[in-house]
């Protein structure tokens, strides 16, 4: 069986590489970072998802998941590295590729004949054309002539918080820069997935990544919109969603405190950011999404009067996970707190608040805060809130930006 050499041990990559060594393939895996490779050559995990530790502790046991600061010689390369933006002058925001590209070019002194060069990253259209060329260049710089060497882009799809069940479940799309390449790459997959999977070209498979993500902000910022119209209009959301559900043909998603995450958030930039003048729709819908936090705490200061107690329920950036990173909850109760109000946090998957939070707010109890607190805002759909009802907080301003309290 052939051997792998992942880049990037991150929530892609140690999952992709774990599941291949479970499956018999030697897998070296490799990150930037010596600690996470200490951690995951000791069988533990440095990220959280529900079962990843079983998982990775089966690779590692087995002999087949060993992790390391450096690449080396595999017949297979995934490149699961991330692919950040930064922030342009108009607003807009720009692709920063720079940790795909040092990966391409670091593997340049192991590739050899035949191997199978995968980028696993959400990025940009045309971006495995250019992991091509990174390599190319790295290896004339080493004197190196390589030939027949196959490029794929196969973006991951998994959903935080069920991703090793969505990881074999899930169809898959395998592009490639040739069909040879893309026929290898779903050769590889199918080791472990059970559903699925349809080749075609790079580009292609590029957006098609891109468009799952922008699909579904698009139609998170139509729910966002229409809760911004019915506070105007002092119509309940939540009925009205439900109603306008009961059409065969409608089915709107839920709204929210805004979009978070590490992918929904971003990924639509990338289309924004290759075709900016024909996507106006994709534009203004991350807009609409980035904007909901900010009128989410002008509510809360509408309410909250002097001497203001505010319970912030929920940190996560969705229901039911303790990943805070890039959370629309987080930079609303930092923005609570830079507006001098007194904010209890309560995010019972975490020990500790996040650095935007630290001494400026404190992690409490559920108990804790509907005990002290004037005003409280729902922020995350956990299932620890679920059952809260308005009994519960009689006396308490309320803004429930998840429609989770129940009469
Ligand atoms: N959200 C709402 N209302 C909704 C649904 C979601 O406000 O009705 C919010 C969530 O609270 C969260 C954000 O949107 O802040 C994103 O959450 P999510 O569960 O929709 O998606 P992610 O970011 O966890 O994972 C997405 C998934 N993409 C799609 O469903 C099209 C996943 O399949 C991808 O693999 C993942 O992005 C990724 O890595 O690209």
């Amino acid at each position: 069986m052939s051997s792998l050499c992942v880049l990037g041990l991150g929530y892609i990559g140690l999952p992709t590489a774990s599941i291949f060594a479970t499956k018999g393939r030697r897998v070296l895996g490799v990150d930037v970072s010596a600690s996470v490779v200490e951690t995951i050559n000791s069988g533990r995990i440095h990220i959280q998802e529900p079962d990843l530790d079983v998982l990775v502790r089966a690779a590692v046991q087995s002999g087949n998941l060993k992790a390391s600061t450096k690449p080396a010689a595999a017949d297979i390369f995934i490149l699961a590295v991330p692919t950040p933006f930064v922030a342009s002058a108009d607003g807009a925001r720009v692709p920063n590729l720079s940790f795909v590209e040092a990966a391409a070019r670091s593997i340049a002194p192991f590739v050899a004949t035949g191997n199978l060069i995968i980028l696993e990253s959400t990025s940009p259209v045309g971006t495995t054309e250019k992991v091509k060329g990174w390599l190319e260049a790295a290896l004339v710089k080493l004197g190196r002539k390589v030939d027949g060497l196959l490029f794929a882009h196969c973006p991951e799809r998994i959903l935080p918080g069920q991703m090793l069940k969505e990881l074999v479940s899930n169809d898959r799309i395998c592009g490639g820069l040739t069909p040879a390449a893309a026929e290898k790459a779903r050769d590889l997959y199918a080791t472990f997935c059970t559903a699925q999977i349809f080749l075609t070209d790079a580009r292609t498979a590029e957006l098609a990544k891109l468009t799952e993500n922008a699909y579904r902000d698009v139609n998170i910022a139509f729910a966002n919109e229409l809760s911004l119209i019915c506070d105007k209009l002092s119509i309940d959301v939540w009925e009205l969603i439900s109603l306008a559900n009961r059409h065969p043909r409608v089915k709107i998603l839920q709204p929210g405190p805004g979009v978070g995450g590490h992918c929904i958030a971003v990924d639509p930039w990338f289309i924004v950011d290759a075709a900016p003048a024909e996507s106006r729709l994709l534009r203004t819908a991350r807009e609409v999404n980035d904007s909901k936090p900010h009128h989410v705490v002008a509510q809360v200061r509408a309410a909250a009067g002097k001497d203001a107690v505010v319970a912030c329920l929920g940190l996560a950036f969705k229901a039911n996970v303790d990943d805070l990173r890039e959370s629309p909850a987080v930079e609303i109760a930092a923005h609570l707190a830079d507006a001098g109000l007194k904010v209890l946090a309560v995010e019972p998957h975490v020990t500790a608040l996040p650095k935007a939070l630290q001494g400026r707010a404190e992690l409490v109890s559920l108990a804790d805060a509907l005990a002290r607190a004037t005003v409280v805002v729902l922020l995350v759909d956990h299932r620890a809130f679920a059952g809260l009802t308005l009994e519960q907080l009689k006396g308490k301003k309320l803004i429930d930006t998840r429609g989770m309290v129940r009469s």
